[in-house]
């Protein structure tokens, strides 16, 4: 049950979580100051004003005096105000000064432009100048494509928005903060990692912090589009001589009841004026001309128009069926098999958080070449463009909130943060015809509290997108005997059940898998990460641990255990490519490297690239 209170110009959602009240504040469309969520939906489809570019930094060591109090509240007189201080005359007053300060690329993370801050967790300070001229009847956001762990914005000394969440990107209205000429951003981005954040403190992958994707400034008329839906009916069964019905919402912002919305989709004949209601959205159900599904090997995309008084967007969407039979999972009505790879957002060649057109062009032209059609990216939603990429070229996509292994699942408001960024992720890509999983976690304990927390969660994607799949990787059973049996109640609160497990690795030795016999449920199955490390470069014998002979040997093995489970109908290996994790510590074959990598984080493929190439075109392993 969840409903809304409005106290002192901000909103808090409750809802009842494990039988009791828990509040969190959202921010609703147009307040300022307060936590922050994903509001502007295809922003990447917006004329912006680029925010990217050099801004300055200062470092605010623990216990980050400049931005928090002894008592840890975020102070009102900190670095945020950017005042300056009095060098040459006057009593001595500021300890910082933007304008003198260096600066560093953005988007992207602090860790690999600072040699000095290459390890650092902690608060760092953001400044950039830019001129605005004010168009009268518009409104300004200040949108941070995502901002590794929690971020504090104020606008020309005005506190304007907090976010926490790396991962997802945030809107704030800056409308009036904004004045003619001169203007300055200031972000406090804090990476300390908290038991009670999510992820939680134990993370296998590198915590890069700072303003990691792109950060604009969007100018939009009084009455806008910020949200909407836009798919292929999902109905009970699924025909292809009648699949041509489209539905979902657009939703405008500032919309009086019965505001018009005009939806174009010229290609598909859909030309349609909707009206939206009291909550500001038009709900729609229309009928398309010769719609050509998306799929991997035509995935097709269609110029989407929407129109509403002053402001209009245009969307490329594709248009496809995902559901599961018995033990099948169907694309348009037709069972298929993914071929994939994990992939954590580690900027291939440079390495350092993947942000740019050319890291998502490195990454894609990884998994082209390795004859893919799927990839799970872990651990967390990555940058926009890989969706974008992934809708183009034809790759299925698992998108996934970091709720990796241990979390405070006892915690009503770690509930309340693990709704709303599952929220941020779905509203962002849920017109990306390319996702077909949400998944809702990773690797997480067994007990009581987590099984009700994450079913919970699972009903909440279906809730707010009926239209995908829901999944989350499994760990464990040990194998005991040659036995294998899983048995996690959360299997039954998923529709795909991903299964995680490194036999040859972590327990037993490769050959063990052959004769591994799993009982499973009977659902779809993934086996979403099995692998081995090995380096790439390093050479000997099928038993030589780093060795790519022996990464090679595990998965031979592994292939063999997996044809031999009737229900799988996916992998992914871990992992696509090396990448960093300070708790891999083995000079000289780690050197803090992850390297269960198909390809070195310098864009070498090891053997077991050329194992899964040729695998994945022979379609060998796996039965769709
Ligand atoms: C896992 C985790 C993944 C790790 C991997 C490993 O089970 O899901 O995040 O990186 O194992 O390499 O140990």
């Amino acid at each position: 049950m969840t409903r809304f209170s409005i106290i002192a110009g901000r909103s808090l959602l409750c809802r009842i979580v494990f039988g009791s009240l828990t509040c969190c504040a959202v921010v609703l469309p147009g307040l300022a100051q307060g936590p922050a969520k994903t509001l502007l939906v295809g922003v990447d489809r917006r004329s912006v004003t680029s925010l990217n570019g050099d801004w300055h930094y200062l470092v605010d060591q623990p216990p980050a005096k400049g931005l928090y109090t002894a008592a840890g509240k975020v102070r009102d007189n900190g670095y945020g105000l950017n005042t300056h201080p009095n060098i040459n005359s006057g009593p001595h007053n500021e300890e910082y000064d933007f304008a003198t300060a260096p600066t560093l690329k953005v988007p992207g993370d602090w860790n690999t432009q600072d040699p000095t801050l290459f390890r650092y967790e902690g608060v760092v300070w953001y400044e950039r100048d830019f001129d605005f001229q004010p168009v009268p009847n518009t409104r300004a956001y200040l949108h941070i494509g995502a901002a590794n762990y929690k971020s504090f914005v104020w606008v020309n000394q005005k506190r304007i928005c907090d976010h926490e969440g790396g991962f997802t990107p945030f809107d704030c209205e800056v409308t009036s903060a904004l004045k003619p000429g001169a203007n300055f951003v200031v972000i406090a981005v804090d990476s300390t990692r908290e038991v009670d954040g999510i992820p939680s403190v134990g993370i296998d992958w590198f915590n890069y912090g700072g303003l990691t994707r792109d950060v604009s400034l969007v100018t939009l008329p009084t009455r806008f589009i910020d949200d909407y839906d836009i798919h292929l009916k999902h109905e009970s069964t699924f025909s292809s001589s009648n699949a041509n019905t489209l539905a979902g919402y657009v939703h405008v912002e500032g919309a009086a009841e019965g505001t018009a919305v005009t939806l174009r989709i010229p290609e598909a004949g859909v030309n349609t004026t909707l009206k939206t209601d009291a909550d500001g959205r038009a709900s729609f159900e229309v009928k398309a001309a010769n719609l050509q599904l998306w799929s991997p090997e035509t995935p097709k995309l269609y110029k989407v128009e929407l129109v509403s008084g002053d402001d209009r967007l245009a969307d490329d969407i594709g248009f496809r069926d995902i559901r599961v039979d018995g033990t099948r999972i169907l694309l348009n009505g037709k069972s298929i098999f993914l071929q994939g790879a994990n992939a954590h957002a580690e900027a291939p060649y440079r390495t350092g958080r993947a942000c740019t057109d050319e890291d998502v062009k490195n990454i894609f032209a990884f998994l082209k070449d390795l004859n893919a059609n799927f990839v799970r990216l872990a651990h967390y939603p990555h940058d926009e463009r890989m969706e974008r990429t992934a809708d183009r070229e034809g790759i299925m996509v698992w998108s996934e909130i970091p709720l990796w292994q241990h979390i405070s699942f006892e915690k009503p408001e770690v509930y309340a943060k693990a709704t709303y960024m599952l929220n941020e992720m779905i509203r962002r890509d849920r017109n990306k015809a390319s996702v077909i999983f949400w998944s809702v976690s990773n690797e997480t304990p067994n007990n009581p509290a987590r099984t009700q927390f994450l079913t919970n969660l699972a009903n909440e994607a279906r809730r707010l997108d009926p239209t995908r799949l829901v999944t989350s990787a499994l760990i464990g059973p040990h194998v005991k005997g040659n036995e294998a049996v899983q048995d996690d109640p959360l299997a039954d609160a998923l529709d795909v059940v991903g299964q995680n497990e490194y036999i040859g690795w972590y327990e037993r030795r490769p050959e063990d898998a052959d004769n591994v016999k799993w009982t499973l449920p009977n659902k779809p199955i993934l086996i979403s990460e099995f692998g081995a490390e090995a380096k790439q470069g390093v050479h000997g014998g099928i038993d030589q641990r780093w060795a790519e002979e022996q990464q090679v040997n595990v998965y031979e093995h592994q292939f063999v255990m997996i044809n031999k489970i009737p229900q799988v109908r996916g992998l992914v290996p871990w992992v696509l490519m090396d990448f960093r994790s300070p708790t891999r510590n083995i000079p000289k074959l780690q050197d803090g490297f992850n390297r269960k990598g198909l390809i070195s984080e310098d864009g070498k493929k090891k053997q077991a690239f050329f194992l899964f190439q040729k695998t994945y075109k022979e379609r060998s392993v796996g039965k769709e």
